[in-house]
Parts: structure tokens; C-alpha cells; sequence
């Protein structure tokens, strides 16, 4: 039974909650700030398709020299299933990596169980499942997003349809649903009983921080084929956001970002900090400049920090990136992050600690 309760009451408590720092802190902060997020929590437990999952090789860092021709990179445990699609898909020959890296977060969208992401995402403080996603071409630097969408499967096809189809880059709300519906997606309800319930319990709770498990992630992926980078990233966002409240994967050059001359990078994480520091750009432009992408995410991850730490923040922060020569790193901020990493010898989830 849906908790009766006024619109404007709900957008009264979510706007104080805000206020007094509990949605913004609680989004996905909050599990950062008690340092059991992600793979944190990760040890000894199956990859259950919450973000966490069984660990991992330790992050080969700086020593990672591997030339890989063709490779993936997504975050969290659940990006192995993502891979594992996108991967076949792109050995099977693809007219553009943008084909295999749709087919990848696309698993992940449809995934019930996954809480961050797509289909069973946690809605906004309405009870709505607004979601947000972009996908980016290395090539020609053409990208499409989809902000604040409602009732869409498959959010990451609709920001392709975005960047193929329109003259525009982001679309957002009600445009962006009936963009979709132009191009014959169907609407469907998104929100799954267990997703619901939460959110009751949220909402019963008085507006507290999420709970941990509810709480996270955001799947960004990164399909390296030759020369050629695609990149996406699709979410639910920040559990019991403001209506209407945009996080950094729609926004291109924050959430993620790619480019053929120097690489892809794709952050989890609180947005709004992400969008501060123009993550993914800052991380790929580093790489540009020869950085490793253990390097160039751990100097991102610093700064971002570092400035949080100026505004009196502390959030949880992780990037992942691979460079021109198929190299990958990985950062996060206060607590562990595994990034699943798939090449021709196979997938491996790593771990990088802060
Ligand atoms: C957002 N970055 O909307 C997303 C949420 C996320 O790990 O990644 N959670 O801010």
C-alpha cells in the first residue's frame, strides 16, 4: 500500500532533508562516509549484483604496460555481466565499439536486482524512477544523454537515438520520454516492489540516509576495439533525489568521457562533485598529456577530494580509465571500488583502495 502522502508534503521534507545535508550526504556519500561501500563490504561475498562482489586481483596500477587491442572496462561487480555481453559482442565483429558498449550497460539496466541502475532503481523522494545516461564515440566526439527520463527501459538506447537522430546532445524530462516514444520505445513502470518498499521505508523513516545496500552505483563502461573508444554510463542516480535533480552521468565530460587521441574514463559517485571537477574530461586530458590512467584517475580522485574537503564535504568518488594503448587504472576516494576488467585472457574484477 502506497504511503498517502501529499506531493507538496514529499518536496517540503526532501527540500529540508536536503537542506540539512541528509539527501545530498545520503545519495551515495553516505555509505563513503562510514567506508563500507562498495567493495568495502566486498570481501567473501558473492557478486550479488549489488556493485559489490567477490575481489579481485589488486590493481596492477602504474605497472600495468599491457598493450591490449581490444578491452573493457566498467565499474563495480556487476559490470563483469555487462562485460561479458559486450564482449561478445564486440569479437564478434561490430561496426563501431558504440555497439558493444550499449549491449553491455543494457544488462545491467534491465537487471531487477540491481538498485543503481535502470529497471528496480530507486526512485526519487516523489516514489518516481527518473534516469539518466549517456553514450559518447571517441571518433567523431558525438555523444547523446538523457536526463531525468521516466518510464524507459533502456535509457542508454534512447541517449544513442539522442546523438544519431537529433541535432542536441542532452535531452531531459518529459522531451526526452516522448523523444523516446517518437522513436518507438514503449513506457513501462520501473519501479519493483523491492524498490518501493525502500522507499516507503525511507519515507517512514523520517528522511534518513539510504540504507547501505540501497545506496549505489552507477555502471560506466569504457570498450576499447583497435583505435576506437565508445563509452557509456546509465543510472537511477542518487537514491530519493529532488525530483528533477541531474546527476554527472548525464553530463558529458563528467560522468564519462572518450576520446580516439588519448582514452576513456567513466566515475561512480556522488554527481554533484563529479560535475564540479569535469571528472572523466580531467581524467582523459591527463592521459592525453601521457599519463598512466592509474595516474591520471588518482590525481582526479586527489583534486576532487581536495576540493570536497574545501566546501566541507566528503563524499565517495570512483573512476575508472583506459588509455590509447589499452592500459587501465582505476581510483576512489574514502572507500575500495572494483572495476571489472575484460580482455582476451578473460574478466578479472580489480580492486583499487583508496
Ligand atoms: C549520480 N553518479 O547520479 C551517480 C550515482 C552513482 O554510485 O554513481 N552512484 O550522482
Amino acid at each position: 500500500m502506497p504511503i498517502p502522502l501529499s506531493r507538496r508534503q514529499v518536496l517540503r521534507d526532501a527540500g529540508r532533508a536536503l537542506a540539512s545535508g541528509a539527501l545530498a550526504a545520503g545519495c551515495v556519500g553516505a555509505a563513503a562516509n562510514s567506508g563500507e561501500s562498495g567493495a568495502a563490504g566486498a570481501a567473501g561475498e558473492e557478486a550479488d549484483g549489488t556493485g559489490q562482489g567477490e575481489p579481485v586481483a589488486a590493481q596492477a596500477g602504474a605497472r600495468d604496460f599491457t598493450h591490449r587491442d581490444q578491452a573493457i572496462a566498467s565499474t563495480w561487480g556487476f559490470g563483469q555481466a555487462a562485460n561479458a555481453v559486450a564482449w561478445k559482442k564486440l569479437v564478434a565483429g561490430v561496426d563501431h565499439p558504440l555497439d558493444a558498449v550499449e549491449a553491455g550497460v543494457r544488462v545491467t539496466e534491465a537487471d531487477a536486482s540491481i538498485q543503481s541502475v535502470g529497471y528496480g532503481g530507486n526512485p526519487n523522494a516523489l516514489g518516481v524512477v527518473q534516469l539518466d545516461a549517456a553514450i559518447m564515440r571517441g571518433d567523431t566526439l558525438d555523444c547523446g544523454s538523457v536526463a531525468a527520463l521516466e518510464e524507459i527501459l533502456h535509457p542508454v538506447s534512447v541517449a544513442r537515438l539522442v546523438m544519431e537522430k537529433s541535432r542536441h546532445v542532452l535531452l531531459a524530462g518529459a522531451g526526452a520520454q516522448l523523444f523516446a516514444l517518437e522513436h518507438g520505445f514503449a513506457t513501462q513502470d520501473l519501479l519493483t516492489v523491492k524498490a518501493r518498499e525502500a522507499w516507503q521505508r525511507w519515507l517512514a523513516s523520517n528522511l534518513e540516509r539510504p540504507a547501505l545496500e540501497d545506496d549505489h552505483d552507477t555502471i560506466g563502461m569504457i570498450v576499447k576495439d583497435g583505435s576506437r573508444f565508445a563509452m557509456a554510463v546509465t543510472t537511477s542516480g542518487a537514491a530519493y533525489k529532488l525530483p528533477g535533480r541531474v546527476g554527472d552521468s548525464p553530463i558529458v565530460g563528467a560522468g564519462g568521457y572518450c576520446d580516439d587521441e588519448a582514452g576513456g574514463c567513466v566515475a561512480t559517485g556522488t554527481g554533484e562533485e563529479v560535475i564540479r571537477n569535469c571528472g572523466s574530461f580531467a581524467v582523459v586530458d591527463a592521459m592525453r598529456r601521457g599519463a598512466h590512467p592509474a595516474q591520471a584517475t588518482a590525481e582526479v580522485v586527489a583534486r576532487i577530494e581536495r576540493r570536497m574537503a574545501a566546501g566541507g564535504r566528503k563524499h565517495f568518488i570512483g573512476m575508472v580509465a583506459m588509455d590509447r594503448h589499452g592500459r587501465v587504472g582505476g581510483a576512489s576516494t574514502n572507500a575500495a571500488f572494483p572495476y571489472a576488467l575484460t580482455d582476451e585472457s578473460g574478466t578479472s574484477l580489480v580492486q583499487v583502495t583508496p
